[in-house]
């Protein structure tokens, strides 16, 4: 076994136990519903959606049809939840550990928009109605 090999190995597992950590605990208190992460204020929706151990909400609805910015809060997010690609909208980006990222989805059309985390292993999904 070369060198390489074992940095890539020793980095998967330091990834996978962070994971454990980070994500298994939040898992229960995730909330299903989403009225409460979206809001229309001077007439742009803005939806929240919270970046730690995976995605929460992992479903939002919203209106389309409306200029609309999606709002990505960071706190203490070591894991890979914070490698955010949202295909649709050509947007990737390494997001800060802590923080917030504002992400103009301009007027949504009806549909789903997905966000996803750059391994795929988390994703949430918005569906404009
Ligand atoms: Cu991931």
């Amino acid at each position: 076994m070369n060198k390489t090999s074992l940095i890539i190995i020793t980095i998967a597992l330091a990834i996978g136990i962070g994971i454990i950590f980070l994500g298994g605990s939040k898992n229960d208190t995730r909330t299903v519903g989403s009225a409460q992460n979206v809001e229309i204020k001077d007439g742009i929706q803005y939806i929240t959606v919270n970046a730690k151990g995976g995605y929460s909400p992992k479903v939002s609805t919203a209106k389309a049809g409306i200029p609309t910015k999606l709002i990505v809060k960071t706190n203490g997010t070591y894991d890979c939840s914070a490698s955010l690609v949202i295909r649709s909208v050509g947007f990737q980006k390494i997001l800060a550990q802590t923080g917030e990222e504002i992400i103009d989805l301009g007027t949504p059309q009806s549909g789903t928009l997905q966000g996803l985390c750059s391994m795929g292993m988390y994703n949430f999904a918005v569906n404009f109605n």
